[in-house]
């Protein structure tokens, strides 16, 4: 067979197997088998040593054109090919961002949680400033300077739990509000919230850890005038405008006169059902004129400042609100109950 026979049967099945061609790889190949340093073509130029003087350039322009046009086909073939494979790689490796994914489950944030933030908002709406302390105390400031002295019932081992002699859980948020007598000067208006803790045994409305809110404000010629109205706006902001209170003589060591104080049922409105036992009162909170032996103890002259105080159960409040029946529901943790406030 003659080269140029030899050479177009070259270029006519090497176009023949780049049309089947499907893969960079393969075609790679290819690409060898024909213009490789053993590849066909490469062996027909080898081969122009047995032609003539006169026929040899001729004939190396012609395979010259040949090889070129063949390069060009098999490179635009690779191009084509390797554009394809990259798009198909960028198809397989991409992140569908729509795809859903295992479900995460979301909490809720916890009742008291909840009526904490609500009291919290209404209080610092009227500007308080919220205050916290610690939770083991120095006897000295959850009682001595709360005017229970030695010797008092509620410093009793049966009501308080003793870390030792001089350190108590504290039983009250009350010795942050002394602390804060303590190291500033009036006007004072602050809301302490946080655990406190009492040697009770756990049923329906007691737990030996719960949550109070204090709030104390301390300036001139601050009178029961001025708790009744700040009473007043906290339960209008948080059980609705038609909510009144009442305020009833009680007696904390810590204030006087003291009060306690019933709000408007906010289940019937006023009108009377199971839940304020007919009355349309449910008593919600305790308070009075600070004590000015308190004020003296903790460096404030009471001659010159007076102020109020009051003191806030937020898990009885919390019941109230949702009308849950019993306290431990709060404490338990229990997934059932919880979910509910999703
Ligand atoms: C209640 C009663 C009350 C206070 C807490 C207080 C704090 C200082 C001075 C005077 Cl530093 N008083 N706190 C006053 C009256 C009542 O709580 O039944 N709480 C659930």
């Amino acid at each position: 067979m003659g080269i140029r026979e030899e050479l177009e049967r070259i270029g006519k099945d090497t176009l023949q197997d780049l049309g089947k061609v499907t893969d960079t790889q393969t075609l790679e190949q290819l690409k060898v088998r024909v213009l490789g340093k053993k590849g066909s073509l490469t062996a027909l130029l080898r081969g122009m040593g047995a032609l003539s003087a006169e026929e040899r350039p001729k004939m190396g322009q012609i395979i010259n054109e040949y090889r070129a046009r063949l390069q060009e086909a098999l490179d635009r073939k690779m191009d084509e090919l390797s554009a394809r494979e990259k798009e198909a790689r960028l198809e397989k490796e991409a992140l569908d961002i729509t795809e859903p994914r295992d479900k995460v489950e979301i909490g809720a944030v916890h009742p008291t949680q909840a009526v904490l933030r609500e009291v919290l908002d209404c209080f610092t709406g009227l500007g308080f400033e919220v205050v916290e302390g610690p939770e083991v105390e120095l006897d000295h400031y959850n009682f001595e300077l709360l005017n229970l002295p030695k010797n008092h019932p509620a410093r009793d081992a049966q009501d308080t739990f003793y870390v030792d002699d001089n350190i108590v859980m504290r039983t009250h948020t009350s010795p942050v509000q002394a602390r804060v007598m303590l190291s500033r000067k009036p006007p004072i208006r602050v809301v302490c919230p946080g655990r406190v803790f009492r040697a009770d045994e756990i049923d329906a409305t007691h737990s030996p850890v719960f949550h109070q809110i204090e709030g104390l404000v301390i300036d001139e010629n601050v009178t029961m005038g001025d708790l009744k109205g700040t009473l007043d706006a906290f339960a209008r902001k948080l059980y609705g405008e038609d909510i009144t209170t009442r305020f009833r003589p009680s007696f904390f060591p810590f204030t006087e006169p003291s009060a306690e104080v019933d709000l408007t049922c906010f289940n019937c409105r006023g009108k009377g059902c199971r839940m304020c036992k007919g009355t349309g009162f449910i008593e919600v909170l305790g308070c009075g004129m600070v004590n000015p032996h308190v004020l003296e103890m903790c460096g404030i002259d009471p001659e010159k400042y007076s102020g109020f105080a009051f003191g806030i159960g937020l898990e009885r409040i919390t019941l109230l609100r949702y009308g849950i029946t019993d306290m431990r529901l709060l404490y338990e943790g229990d997934l059932r109950f919880l979910r509910q406030f999703r």
